[in-house]
C-alpha cells in the first residue's frame, strides 16, 4: 500500500481522533486502501517527518499532507476518477464551510461533555500531557468541566439543528448519498461514541437515524470500532 495514515491511538488500541475519522471515511469513499500507523498524543516522533505536531498526517507516495481538510482536498485532486468527496467546485466550497462550522461550533460544544471520559480512555502514558493541555484550554479541571454536561448537552444539541433540519428532506448532509460533509459532522459522533458512553443525542433525535446510516456505511467501517460502553472491563 502506498497510502499511510498516521492517527492517534488510545488505550486498548482505540482509534479515536475525530479528524482522522474524516480521513478514514474519505479514503473508503474513494475506494482507496491505506495502512494505519498509530501515534501517541505525547510522543510525536512518528510524525516528525511531517514538520507538524497534529494528526492526521497522510503519506501518499512522495507526498506528505497534514491537516484533515488539506488531506481531503489532496485526495480529491489526486484521485479525480474515484467517487467525488465534494461534488465539484461549488460543493468543495460549501463543504469547506460546513467543515469549519463543525470545527468552530460543534466541536467546542461537544468536547466539554466528554473530556474527562476521553482522558480515561487514552493511553495511560499520554494522560498527563492531555490533562495539562486540555485544562489550560478549558480553563479548569476536566472532571469539573464535564460535570456541567447535563446543561451543556442542550446547547450542543441545539447547535446541530441545521443538520437536523436537513434530515426532513434528505438522507445525508450531502444529499441523497453521503460525502465529505457527512464525514465532517459524523467524526464528532464517532469520537464521542468510542471514548464515552454519554449520549450526545436524545433517543428520539432525528439525527440518530442519520448517525445509524453513517455507522452502516462501507460494511460498517465505523461500527466495527467498539463504542465505549460495549467494551469489557472498562468503565462505560
Ligand atoms: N486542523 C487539524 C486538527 C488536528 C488536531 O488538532 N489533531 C489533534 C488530535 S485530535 C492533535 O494531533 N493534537 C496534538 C496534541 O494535542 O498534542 C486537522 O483537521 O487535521
Amino acid at each position: 500500500v502506498s497510502l499511510v495514515l498516521y492517527e492517534l491511538r488510545g488505550a486498548g488500541d482505540r482509534r479515536y481522533s475525530l479528524f482522522s475519522w474524516r480521513t478514514r471515511m474519505a479514503l473508503r469513499h474513494k475506494g482507496l486502501d491505506a495502512r494505519f500507523e498509530p501515534v501517541l498524543l505525547h510522543d510525536k516522533a512518528a510524525i516528525a517527518f511531517s514538520g507538524g505536531k497534529t494528526v492526521p498526517v497522510l503519506r501518499d507516495g512522495d507526498a506528505v499532507v497534514r491537516d484533515s481538510w488539506a488531506i481531503a482536498e489532496h485526495l480529491e485532486r489526486r484521485y479525480p476518477d474515484c467517487p467525488t468527496l465534494f461534488g465539484g467546485e461549488i460543493g468543495r466550497g460549501v463543504t469547506h464551510v460546513l467543515n469549519a462550522w463543525v470545527d468552530r461550533t460543534v466541536v467546542p460544544l461537544a468536547a466539554p461533555l466528554i473530556v474527562a471520559d476521553i482522558h480515561d480512555r487514552i493511553d495511560p502514558a499520554a494522560r498527563a500531557h492531555f490533562r495539562s493541555g486540555m485544562e489550560r484550554f478549558m480553563g479548569g479541571p476536566l472532571e469539573k468541566v464535564q460535570a456541567g454536561r447535563d446543561t451543556g448537552v442542550e446547547r450542543c444539541r441545539k447547535a446541530v439543528d441545521p443538520a437536523r433540519a436537513a434530515m426532513r428532506t434528505q438522507a445525508f448532509l450531502a444529499g441523497p448519498a453521503p460525502a465529505y460533509a457527512d464525514y465532517a459532522l459524523f467524526s464528532v459522533f464517532q469520537w464521542a461514541r468510542i471514548m464515552s458512553s454519554f449520549p450526545l443525542l436524545a433517543p428520539d433525535d432525528p439525527l440518530g437515524s442519520w448517525r445509524e446510516r453513517m455507522l452502516d456505511l462501507y460494511d460498517g467501517l465505523a461500527r466495527e470500532h467498539a463504542a465505549a460502553g460495549e467494551r469489557e472491563g472498562v468503565p462505560a
